[in-house]
């Protein structure tokens, strides 16, 4: 019935906005379907949202024209390309760093950033290549950061868990699990000082979630009223003590800031992710201080490969899980097909344009030359002139010019 529903709407038969109800194997999601305007947009449904202290909360309609949900593909598609390219190359054993790999999570990073102002700080965990380029660092330059290349976002010195970039405020990933949260307190209270309306999204694993830090840090950001956007990715996964229910005595992540509010979203929904942000982020600029905002998500390929070894669950050994069926790229790519956006000879241009670009980036990336030798103890220190540093053994010492 659905699909003959959408097949009269294809066919302009159907003319009013008709509420489908199509079953994606992981849920029933209900999808507006708007007859086609001129300004080629529709109108649909989030997943709902929970709320926690806040009377009111997003709209769960959304208008969406083409070129806005093939931006969001775009993006999604770009990050799930590259990370896919990174897990080759760390199979291939081109690549030696512990790479945290982002696959699956790709709506919670696109919708987070598609809904903040450029302006704004934002501040990670480890699993953090999604971010890093929407935030502006180059497939190419992540890519040739995990290979150690002087190209690399960071010069090659960092690798997968330590790209950062300072124009664009992305502070970047910490390998300290949870580590993060109380910087990106401070980065708030510091961005208030120096643009009254930028906030600071601070993203957490729900692993870290359980962490004394992690409530000190709310303390002081409820306290001070700080411009905080706290987001807990919950993947229900922390490393390889697998399923954090083991670890966790309540999981409800967006009640976990007691006297702050939160927001439940379906992490798989960029729309909802985005539309949950932006209501968010308009909460924080008008001054009535932090607010969490819990992803609820899950990733494929582990929680994280080093060079062809996996740890942790990885999608392939689940593939029964109706947690593992919860694909953002499958759902977005449903929305623009049946609310007729997009055609899937778009979405085919699209996909070849960005494989294409990435595997660009992945030649560039692998012809790219390391760091020369003296590159060891230069980033040290900030402004550091003249300033010893001490090598390998205490008989070799290495001068700052
Ligand atoms: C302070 C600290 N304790 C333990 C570790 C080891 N460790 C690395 S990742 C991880 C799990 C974190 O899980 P979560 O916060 O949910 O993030 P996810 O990997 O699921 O994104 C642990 C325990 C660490 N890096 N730092
Ligand atoms: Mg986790």
């Amino acid at each position: 019935m659905e699909m003959a529903a959408i097949g009269m709407s294809k066919n302009r038969q159907l003319h009013f906005v008709t509420h489908l109800y199509i079953r994606q194997g992981y849920a029933e999601l209900k999808s507006g379907v708007k007859p086609q305007t001129a300004e080629n947009t529709a109108t649909l449904k989030t997943t709902n949202f929970k709320l926690y202290k806040l009377d009111s909360g997003p709209s769960t309609t959304v208008n969406v024209s083409k070129s806005e949900g093939e931006n969001l593909y775009r993006e999604m598609k770009t990050i799930r390309a590259m990370e896919t390219a990174a897990f080759g190359m760390s199979k291939s054993h081109q690549q030696h760093f512990v790479t945290h790999l982002y696959t699956g999570q790709e709506a919670c990073a696109v919708g987070i950033m598609k809904a903040i102002r450029p302006y704004d700080a934002v501040i990670t965990s480890y699993r953090l290549h999604g971010y890093a380029y929407l935030k502006g660092v180059s497939v190419h330059r992540i890519l040739a950061e995990l290979l150690g290349r002087q190209t690399g976002g960071s010069k090659g010195k960092g690798g997968s868990m330590h790209i950062y970039n300072k124009s664009s405020h992305y502070y970047g990933g910490f390998a300290i699990v949870g580590a993060q949260v109380p910087v990106g307190v401070g980065i708030a209270l510091a961005r208030r000082f120096a643009k009254p309306d930028a906030i600071c999204v601070t993203v957490y694993g729900d692993g870290a979630a359980n962490q004394g830090q992690v409530f000190e840090a709310f303390n002081l950001a409820k306290l001070w009223n700080l411009p905080v956007l706290f987001v807990c990715e919950n993947n229900k996964r922390s490393r390889q003590e697998g399923d954090t229910s083991r670890l966790t005595s309540s999981d409800d992540m967006y009640t976990r800031g007691h006297y702050i509010p939160g927001i439940w979203v379906d992490g798989i929904d960029v729309l909802a992710v985005q539309t949950a942000t932006y209501w968010a982020a308009d909460y924080i600029r008008s001054g009535k201080g932090p607010l969490i905002i819990e992803l609820d998500t899950s990733y494929f390929h582990g929680h994280l490969i080093v060079k062809d070894k996996i740890i942790g669950d990885h999608k392939e050994d689940k593939k029964k899980s109706p947690e593992y069926e919860r694909d953002p790229l499958t759902l977005l790519r449903h929305q623009l097909l049946t609310t007729e956006l997009s055609s899937s000879e778009d979405l085919q241009i699209i996909d070849d344009n960005i494989d294409d670009d990435v595997a660009k980036s992945v030649y560039r990336a692998t012809h790219d030359a390391e760091p020369e030798l003296n590159e060891m103890y230069t980033n040290i220190y900030d402004n550091a002139q003249n300033m010893t540093v001490r090598g390998c053994d205490v008989f070799t010492n290495y001068t700052y010019e």
